[in-house]
């Protein structure tokens, strides 16, 4: 970009090291006060920067896309899942998208696997017992929660990050089984000693545990439906720590009210930061644990996450690929 400094718009406060860099590198605007952007405000980000960085709170639809001015050629987005922007619609306008995929697959593992135990065990009802005034002590049948050794865990998607939880996983002593559009490379299922389900119906009908870790895409927004949740077995439990489009939440919560299966842990919402009474009702009553999406946060993650933004941000810039491309699905 004929060798001044390209002006690139990040609509989030970033870690300071990572803007300090930023600052060195690019003619950069930071929003200094963490506002999320307004749709108006997005639009004219996007009409005057040739770099924008979002990040999962900003979305970046084909209506953007079509107001952005010509100087955008480069969306570097500050996250791993690209659901909040229409890729096609930027690929045709001829904007690059990037995202930075790998550097919080083992933090989000570490927290799925966490969530895991903290819904089978009761976690987060037992916490509160002490701190409200509740406990008259031990006794024989109170707080039992569900063994998670010798169960069955379905993960839907095993891309990258269900294979880091099924490794956890086996240190738990789960048993592995998956659900993908294609089966694992044999050398995984057998580090895994995993069980491939072609039918993501008769994976559910036998799980102990059920994880979803696959992206957000047209394929999959409400892979798991009302049809598929009814599936699982009374004492099943859901963890979906990926996006929430990806599970019918009216379903679940219809389920988790009727008591149709045991419970869930749920860290991502279909309206976020807009989370159903309904759903909060529930978590009163111990029936699922709400996470406001903080799977990935970790200082070092973000810290990565931000190293991959620069790097896409510059050998793009320099005139070369960006490591990390996202393509429009075929
Ligand atoms: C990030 C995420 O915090 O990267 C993702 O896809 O869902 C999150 O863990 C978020 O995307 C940051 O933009």
């Amino acid at each position: 970009m004929n060798g001044k400094k390209s002006h690139v718009v990040i609509t989030r406060k970033l870690p300071e090291g990572i803007e300090a860099r930023m600052r060195q590198l690019f003619d950069v605007e930071f929003n200094e006060t963490d506002t999320p952007f307004t749709r108006e405000a997005l639009i004219a980000a996007a009409q005057r920067a040739e770099v924008l960085v979002p990040t999962v709170t900003d979305e970046i639809d084909g209506e953007i896309i079509a107001a952005a001015g010509p100087q955008l050629k480069l969306i570097a987005h500050f996250g791993n899942g690209t659901d909040n922007i229409d890729v096609k619609a930027a690929h045709k306008r001829g904007i690059a998208v990037t995202n930075t995929p790998g550097v919080l697959t083992e933090d989000m593992a570490d927290f799925t696997m966490a969530l895991i135990v903290a819904v089978s065990r009761r976690f987060v009802e037992g916490s509160r017992v002490i701190p409200g005034g509740q406990w008259s002590g031990w006794a024989p049948g109170w707080m039992l929660g569900q063994r998670i050794s010798g169960k069955r865990l379905g993960i839907v998607g095993m891309g990258r990050i269900g294979h880091a939880l099924a490794k956890r996983a086996r240190a738990f002593g789960l048993q592995i089984h998956y659900h993908n559009r294609h089966p694992a490379a044999a050398r995984i299922e057998e580090e895994l000693q995993a069980t491939y389900w072609d039918s993501l119906d008769r994976m559910l009908s036998r799980m102990d545990i059920v994880s979803v870790n696959c992206p957000h895409t047209p394929a999959t927004f409400h892979l798991l439906s009302a049809r598929r949740l009814k599936l699982l077995q009374p004492h099943a439990v859901l963890v979906n720590t990926a996006r929430g489009e990806i599970v019918d939440e009216e379903a679940l919560i219809e389920l988790l009210e009727a008591g149709a299966i045991a419970g869930a842990g749920l860290d991502v919402f279909t309206h976020e930061p807009t989370v159903s009474p309904r759903l909060v009702r529930l978590a009163e009553t111990g029936a699922v644990t709400l996470l406001p999406h903080m799977g990935s946060a970790t200082l070092e993650a973000r810290n990565e996450m931000g190293e991959k933004v620069i790097i896409n941000i510059k050998t793009f810039t320099d005139g070369h690929r960006p490591p990390d491309r996202v393509l429009p699905e075929q």
